[in-house]
């Protein structure tokens, strides 16, 4: 193998790369730092074991910064000693799609360069992250040894030579290492043509459905406009903002009522097609909405597992259904009446891959517009998107009406978040201090016309592995199932964002149809008196509510 231009550069340590919920996020200009990416990158394979002559998958969201990562990242992972990297033509692959690919390659691992939701450009955000062989993200034994290793490296391994061209479909050698780029959209497209019923789907459309997607400027416009419009015929213009643009439109690539409200705007008017979709900045979240309706991603995931028998991959199929813990208890009523288990997991998609490798659980979701399956190891936009339309496809009932029904069969779970984002991180970190001393002293607390009958700091003990993970967040549990959860983001880039989640559980129809924000409301003065929010950080305001 030819090493003639390996070269060994010395570096110092940066003391601020500890990996969040997703990879490491930071501001572009901050990764821009010398030796920054590197670290990081060497610190990676550093903890990653013995990976020599196997392959890499690599790809981002295309945000700004994402093919000067790729360069980087190509010529240390040769230096390193990688037999192959697979690449996404234009350094693109949606995180789903890149967990698609390191599965059916059977690749080593992968790294995903992106910061999801959080908006890009120059002076907006950057992140990496790394994936395994079995195509989802590292589990914390493996983060917290690459931060470990940031923390004393010294060195790192590159090749001075010049940069490859990843615009076409073809094969490089990079001294001694292929470097294959290939279609960003075949694979991914290919498991979904396997996973659901396109006949069923394309005639709908054909007899006159109508959809909407809005794919925000980010990754997933060109997964969406070959399966949406290419493949299953929705009409020219369906998907709209679906050329990926470096800084998103600058837009907030958050798919949330607040953040794509043109959609939802339309999705209320009198033009409203049957179905509304909106993805994120790296493809992995889904918003759905109906004419005249938003269904939560709690609900989602619920009215998902409720109808999976009527998609053929999984009729039959559903082993167990698992939620992060601030996701509404609305999966836990459909898991008991199905007779499958249902799982309670800390934030965060890594969580779930030992639950689904260990075959306990099929379906996954997250409150924040996170719905997948073990068809692979990542949350999955466009999957939810399909999953939904052949719902739609064998039920031929509108969205309201589907929800409706659930909420009637299992019960309606009002929820809401409301985000406190950049907040100072001392009085953050007050808060989360103070509700912490407080919460064993809360139980039997009676307040306002409910008892809180438990309330603990969420610690995971998972039941794969029995790795053990503490502080994930305040759970404060009423008597009436109810539910406050405080917890810090993992994911921002600037000061702390203190999310409080709320939930309410209603059995009588006649209070079905009440606005979310008022039949949340006891429960939102009780979190801002617990807390004492308001005089710690001196906000009177939720930032963002969805
Ligand atoms: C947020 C969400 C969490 C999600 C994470 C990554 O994390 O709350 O549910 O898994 O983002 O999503 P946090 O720590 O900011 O609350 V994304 O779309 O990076 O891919
Ligand atoms: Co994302």
């Amino acid at each position: 193998m030819p090493t003639s231009s390996i070269t060994t550069v010395s570096t110092t340590p940066f003391d601020d790369q500890k990996p969040g919920t997703s990879g490491l996020r930071k501001k572009v200009k901050h990764f821009q730092q010398i030796n920054y990416l590197e670290n990081f990158v060497q610190s990676i394979f550093a903890s990653i074991g013995n990976f020599q002559g196997k392959t890499l998958i690599l790809g981002g969201d295309g945000r700004f910064y994402n093919n000067d990562a790729i360069q980087v990242i190509l010529k240390m992972a040769s230096a390193n000693g990688f037999g192959k990297v697979i690449v996404g033509q234009n350094g693109i692959f949606s995180t789903p799609a890149a967990s698609v690919v390191i599965r059916k390659n059977q690749a080593y691992g992968g790294i995903i360069l992106s910061a999801s939701h959080n908006p890009g450009g120059p002076d907006e955000d950057f992140g990496i992250k790394y994936n395994t062989g079995n195509g989802g993200p590292a589990p914390e034994k493996i983060t917290d040894a690459i931060y470990s290793k940031t923390l004393e490296i010294t060195e790192y391994l590159t090749l001075d030579t010049d940069n490859i061209d990843i615009t076409h479909v073809a094969s490089h050698d990079l001294n001694g290492m292929t470097v294959e780029i290939i279609d960003s959209v075949e694979d991914y497209a290919q498991l979904m043509n396997e996973l659901f019923d396109f006949d069923a789907i394309r005639n709908m459309i054909s007899d006159g459905f109508t959809l909407c997607f809005d794919a925000m400027h980010a990754v997933t416009g060109p997964y969406a406009l070959e399966i949406l419009e290419n493949q299953l015929g929705a009409k020219k213009g369906s998907v709209i903002n679906g050329i990926p643009q470096e800084d998103f439109g600058g837009g907030h690539p958050d798919p949330n009522l607040v953040h794509a409200h043109h959609l939802a705007e339309l999705m209320f008017s009198e033009q409203s097609p049957d179905f509304g979709a909106a993805s994120d900045g790296d493809g992995d979240r889904n918003m759905i909405v109906g004419n005249n309706i938003f269904v939560t991603p709690s609900d989602s995931l619920a009215i998902i597992t409720a109808n999976a028998d009527l998609v053929s991959a999984y009729k039959g199929k559903v082993m167990g259904v698992a939620r992060s813990m601030p996701t509404s208890q609305a999966s836990d009523q459909v898991a008991k009446k199905m007779g499958i288990e249902s799982y309670e997991t800390p934030t965060g998609w890594k969580f779930f891959g030992n639950l689904m490798d260990a075959d306990k659980v099929t379906l996954c979701g997250e409150e924040s517009f996170g719905t997948g399956s073990s068809h692979i190891r990542e949350k999955d936009g466009l999957w939810a998107v399909l999953f939904w339309l052949n719902i739609l496809a064998v039920r031929k009932e509108s969205v309201a009406d589907i929800v409706k029904q659930h909420w009637h069969e299992f019960g309606r779970n009002y929820y809401s978040r409301h985000d406190y984002e950049a907040i100072e991180s001392d009085s953050a970190n007050n808060v989360m201090e103070g509700l912490r001393n407080k919460v064993k002293n809360l139980i039997n607390t009676q307040t306002g016309s409910l008892t809180i009958s438990y309330s603990d700091d969420f610690c995971y003990t998972d039941p794969v592995d029995n790795s053990v993970s503490d502080h994930q967040g305040i759970r404060i549990g009423f008597n009436n199932g109810s539910r406050i959860i405080f917890r810090l983001s993992g994911t921002g880039t600037s000061g702390a964002t203190l999310r409080i989640y709320y939930e309410s559980y209603e059995t009588n129809p006649d209070n079905m149809n009440q606005d979310t924000q008022q039949a949340l409301d006891e429960l939102i003065k009780i979190s801002l008196e617990i807390s004492d929010l308001q005089t710690l950080t001196g906000r009177t305001e939720a930032t963002v509510i969805t």
